[in-house]
């Protein structure tokens, strides 16, 4: 029996994550918005793909929350994008309202369902679902850490000329200007990048990672990244269908873990079936946990905004 996913929001993000997910197989996609026409003519049109990449999962797009009923996994896109000259944080307020709405009627649908959450300001809106819907920790996460990640394994990857693939990395904290990338667990291959690049190379690429997405939302001057995000996004999608229980770090309700309570951050986590099944706690240097709790701390004021 297939799974079922619904991507909540059809803008560039969501076409792309279901343009993601689609040709792995394993599971039927809604992708649903307010906009109409929009999900229904991205659906037809990513149908029509099909024949060619060679998948035959459903896709259906719609304005109705009740073609999503009983889906395993909901993933909300739905808030607006940054704009050049923004933070992230600026999207407080729009996005909360968007998100409330939004976790209501998908939870009405989907009781049982895992909420994968992508909407900015991103630890902070993980937040705001996990209080209106209710859920256990487990089940409402946060996609953050993956795309940072990704980023810096690029930038990594194109100064020493290697395989992305080859460079593993992990960036913790809030998805903000002042995440933190663990420069210490980033190797080549199990090859601290320290033996292999000068220390200000390093930083400056731990600088523009932690600016990696207004890059890229200043080049597009529309809105925000999209290929990247959907695919980290997909990438945690795969692991709790297929239960792989893949360690990657996400953003979760941190109760105690790390030193810090009540909000959510990106951390390590075991991502499988039930959703988060553990979160990994790594010894961090005093440096580290500066840096950390500096990232909480941020994290921590703009979540009281809310409200909530
Ligand atoms: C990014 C935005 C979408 O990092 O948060 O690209």
């Amino acid at each position: 029996l297939r799974s079922k996913v619904t991507i909540v929001g059809a803008g560039q993000t969501g076409g792309a994550m279901a343009r993601e997910l689609a040709p792995k197989g394993i599971a039927d996609i809604v992708l649903l918005d307010v906009a109409e026409g929009v999900p229904q003519g991205k659906a037809l049109d990513m149908s029509q793909a099909a024949p060619i990449v060679g998948f035959d999962c459903k896709i259906v797009g719609t304005n109705d929350w009740k073609d999503s009923a009983a889906s395993d996994i909901i993933i909300i896109t739905s808030g607006k994008p940054r704009m050049p000259g923004m933070s992230r944080d600026d999207l407080v307020t729009a996005n909360t309202e968007i998100v409330k709405s939004v976790v209501q009627q998908a939870i009405a649908q989907s009781p049982n369902a895992i909420i994968i959450v992508f909407v900015n300001p991103l630890d902070v809106m993980c937040y705001v679902a996990k209080k209106i819907s209710g859920f256990p920790r487990e089940r409402v996460f946060g996609q953050s850490g993956v795309l940072d990640a990704a980023r810096f394994r690029t930038f990594i990857a194109r100064e020493l000329d290697v395989s992305s693939e080859d460079v593993q990395a992990y960036v913790l904290g809030g998805h903000g200007d002042d995440m933190v990338p663990l420069v210490r667990h980033t190797t080549v291959c199990g090859i601290p990048i320290s033996e292999l690049m000068a220390a200000e190379r390093i930083a400056a690429l731990v600088e523009r990672t932690r600016k990696g997405g207004g890059e890229i939302v200043n080049l597009l001057k529309t809105g925000s990244a999209y290929y990247a995000p959907a695919a980290a996004t997909i990438q945690m999608v795969e692991s709790v269908l297929l239960d792989r229980k893949r360690v990657m770090p996400c953003a979760v309700y941190l109760e105690g873990e790390f030193g810090v309570s009540g909000i959510f951050m990106g951390v390590p986590v075991k991502l499988g079936a039930r959703g988060v099944e553990q979160i990994i706690e790594i010894k961090l240097t005093d440096e580290e946990r500066a840096m950390f709790e500096r990232s909480a701390a941020s994290v921590r004021e703009v979540t009281k905004v809310t409200g909530l």
